[in-house]
């Protein structure tokens, strides 16, 4: 077996977030562990580890209070250096949790200025991805939330949700900036709950507003996971509803913070069947690692913990071309496939005359043990 299968290239469309690598391991119990890694060495890391791309917050690159001068030197000197490591900037976002202003939420907080100024922050953020040639704007709303209802009225807080997408939409049309927002959802962390907890209530929501070709979702990992939740249903619901505009790839154990573990090293069997999902329908958009490093590591580990990350996906992409062509698993895949045959239900009259044996339906075994294992044997090697 050639190692090459399992060498990323920039075809395979990996990329990672400035807050992903230069993580430092800060958690609420302890501080930085690793030492400070400047926008410009982590795109020298990610092009070592082969990444296609980087993505950044508007103050991963430029902090919140620098002048206009200091902004252009550092816009300068970032597109240099992505230019000379052949590092592409795919996905832009803005950082509206961080800062004291955001502790009540940011399109969803209750001061109409606060509100006001997580808009102007979010066009400005876009004005920055846009000198990158950003396509898709992430937006996050982890601070869009609550730890008490007696604040304001969860309807209020998506009317406000509305009106700040369809300004930002507007936005975008006004400026000619062409990007794709991607609404990423998680149930709670850092808020007791958050408003949009799941991909399937941010698709909901996009139906309503008033460019919603222009939105769609940022399904992570750990985010689905965390309520113990399937993240290949929902990828699928969203690949189906034409709104798989970006993904977020890490792992996580279901019931625990939000753990953004390298992709694949919790739940390699789920991870196989999302990475099948995204292989066989031919998604072509960004696959963005929205994970770091244990806070046990330096930055070698980093490195370990970035080639890990594409490395499993490879293996899992290689995994499901392997299952697509396995005469075991395909030979019960067609005894499934014959029972789905149908002329469709006919008018109401036909459908109602028909007559089912219930009990011939219910007598055969469907296999799905056999085909489980079989499954179970590839992922392991043994087959
Ligand atoms: C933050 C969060 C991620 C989001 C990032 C984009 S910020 O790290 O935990 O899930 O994707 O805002
Ligand atoms: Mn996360
Ligand atoms: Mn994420």
């Amino acid at each position: 077996m050639s190692d090459n299968l399992y060498t990323p290239k920039p075809e395979h469309k990996f990329t990672f977030g400035l807050w992903t690598v230069g993580n430092r391991g800060r958690d609420p119990f302890g501080d930085a562990v690793r030492e400070t890694l400047t926008p410009i060495q982590a795109v020298e890391m990610l092009a070592e580890v082969g990444a296609y791309g980087v993505n950044f917050h508007d103050n991963d690159l430029v902090p919140i209070d620098a002048s206009t001068g200091e902004r252009e030197r550092i816009v300068r000197e970032f597109k240099q250096a992505c230019s000379d490591n052949g590092i592409a900037v795919p996905m832009a976002t803005v950082n509206l949790f961080y800062e004291a202003v955001f502790r009540d939420g940011a399109f969803t907080a209750n001061d109409a200025n606060v509100r006001a100024y997580s808009i102007q922050k979010t066009m400005r953020a876009m004005d920055l991805g846009a000198e990158f040639g950003a396509g898709i704007f992430v937006l996050w709303g982890g601070r869009e939330g609550v730890e008490t209802d007696a604040c304001r009225r969860a309807d209020d807080a998506i009317k406000r949700l509305r009106e700040a997408m369809n300004y930002l939409c507007e936005y975008n049309i006004a400026q000619g900036y062409g990007y794709k927002f991607a609404m990423e959802a998680k149930p709670n962390e850092p808020r007791a709950d958050i408003y949009m907890p799941t991909t399937a209530a941010y698709l909901a929501f996009i139906e309503t507003l008033d460019h919603k070709e222009m939105v769609g979702v940022n399904p992570e990992v750990a985010h689905e996971q965390m309520p113990g939740l399937s993240m290949t249903h929902a990828v699928a619901q969203a690949w189906e509803s034409g709104k798989l505009f970006h993904i977020d790839l890490n792992d996580q154990y279901p019931g625990r913070y939000d753990q953004d573990l390298r992709f694949g090293s919790v739940s390699p069997k789920q991870m196989f069947w999302m990475v099948k999902f995204l292989e066989d329908v031919g998604y072509s958009g960004m696959r963005h690692f929205d994970a770091h490093a244990y806070r046990t590591e330096d930055y070698d580990g980093v490195k370990d913990f970035a080639r890990g990350c594409m490395r499993t996906y490879l293996i899992l992409k290689e995994k499901a071309r392997r299952w697509n062509n396995h005469p075991g698993i395909q030979a019960i895949l067609a005894d499934i496939e014959a029972t789905n045959q149908s002329d469709g239900l006919g008018d109401f009259e036909t459908l109602l005359a028909r007559s089912f044996d219930r009990k011939a339906l219910a007598a055969k075994g469907l296999q799905y043990e056999k085909l489980d294992q079989l499954t179970m044997d590839l992922l392991f090697g043994v087959d």
